[in-house]
């Protein structure tokens, strides 16, 4: 650190001057998150201190997270839910997890998740000292039941079906997983960190949610098609026990016991969210969504002009283009200042995620670009 430090005006340079080397999002086709909404902003500033590691001294920030938790739960079919809104799909699914494994009582189990899976289970595996059996998919990328199957035993402590997968933006059978863990008695946890905020508003409908009684919990993030502020993700529960087994006690605070991971939290997340959800409402959440889709079918049909196929036919606004050498594709497209990311093998594409500050006019640019650099190959 420096000994004296230097004019406000001179560290906004600096800040300004750094910030200038960050992409703009209207170039992303990469990113699951997105321009918050400026209602989420202005929330997020006012509460920026606000500490929900200690919720008595901010019973009003207190308040807005119980509220959010609320909605959501009313969302995603359980109008009790209880959950708390934590730092993203990772800790969510951590969290979920540990809930899962603390009432087993296994301290040498597994969990029994889709191939498909987010990193975020891998450190699962890690942290929890859980074995993570990965089950297979079939074509359409969806995790097979019968690879399911064949991997859950009574030391498996929870099993994850994916409501809109990272890579294909793929639902996986959850019904039938769901029936699956309710027979054996086994915690379902849902990781719908993406789809959360959108299969509710697809016209085609999925049973993936609460209203599956043997699902447990759910992952779904504000921080991405909630258009709330980063760091915002939703952890929920169908019952007060899961809370409880995540519990520790907090002598000292204004509280006695903290089902969070991490102790010190902001609120300002939490009131960005719920100020997002009020004033949107399902009709604005409809609108975002119906607009993504809008997109997601522009550029399948622009590809397809140019001779690309997407991997699977996209169920919501996650596409994968088969592309020759994808690795050198994108990064052809990223000097030119697009950004792109990639689904891993067997099943190398180019991904996309056509989130709301994307259009149709830079969609018709990346394809005219995408059609050149393909030329070049
Ligand atoms: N579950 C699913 C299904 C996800 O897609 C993700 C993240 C997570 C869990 C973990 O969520 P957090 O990152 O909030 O902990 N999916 C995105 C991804 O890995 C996250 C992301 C967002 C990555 C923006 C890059 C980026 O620019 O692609």
């Amino acid at each position: 650190m420096i000994d004296k430090g230097i004019p406000e005006s001179e560290v906004m340079r600096l800040l300004e001057e750094t910030r200038e080397r960050d992409y703009s999002y209207d170039r992303f086709f990469s990113t699951m998150c997105t321009l918050p909404h400026p209602i989420a902003v202005k929330a997020h500033d006012m509460f920026l201190e606000t500490n929900l590691g200690d919720p008595g001294l901010f019973p009003g920030v207190a308040d807005l997270e119980e509220r959010v938790v609320a909605m959501l739960g009313e969302l995603l079919g359980c109008p009790n839910a209880c959950g708390y809104v934590s730092t993203g799909g990772t800790e969510s699914n951590i969290q979920a997890i540990r809930a899962a494994r603390n009432e087993a009582g296994i301290k040498d189990g597994n969990i029994v998740v889709p191939a498909s899976a987010h990193f975020s289970f891998d450190k699962i595996g890690d942290l929890l000292s859980l074995e993570v059996r990965k089950a297979e998919l079939d074509e359409s990328l969806k995790v097979d039941i019968s690879s399911v199957e064949g991997l859950l035993d009574e030391k498996t402590v929870a099993l994850v079906g994916i409501a809109g997968s990272t890579e294909f933006g793929q639902v996986d059978p959850i019904e039938d997983l769901a029936r699956m863990a309710g027979e054996s008695g086994i915690h379902m946890h849902v990781d719908a960190a993406f789809g959360g905020f959108v299969l509710p508003f697809l016209k085609r409908k999925f049973k993936w949610d609460f209203s599956l009684p043997a699902v447990s919990s759910i992952t779904i993030d504000p921080h991405k098609m909630g258009l709330s502020t980063i760091p915002a993700g939703g952890l929920l529960f169908r019952g007060a026990e899961c809370l409880s087994a995540l519990e520790t006690e907090t002598h000292y605070l204004t509280r006695a016991r903290q089902a969070s991971l991490t102790g010190t939290r902001s609120g300002a997340a939490a009131a960005a969210t719920y100020a997002v959800m009020m004033h949107l409402g399902r009709e604005g959440f409809q609108k975002m969504v119906d607009y993504c889709m809008d997109l997601t079918e522009h550029l399948v049909a622009g590809a397809r002009k140019i001779g690309v196929e997407p991997v699977i036919e996209p169920v919501m606004n996650v596409v994968a283009l088969s592309v020759p050498s994808p690795a050198k594709v994108r990064e052809e497209l990223m000097k030119l200042d697009w950004h792109v990311s990639m689904t891993r093998e067997p099943n190398r594409a180019l991904r996309l995620i056509l989130m709301g500050h994307m259009s149709r006019e830079k969609i018709d640019l990346f394809l005219a670009d995408l059609e050149t650099v393909l030329s070049k190959l």
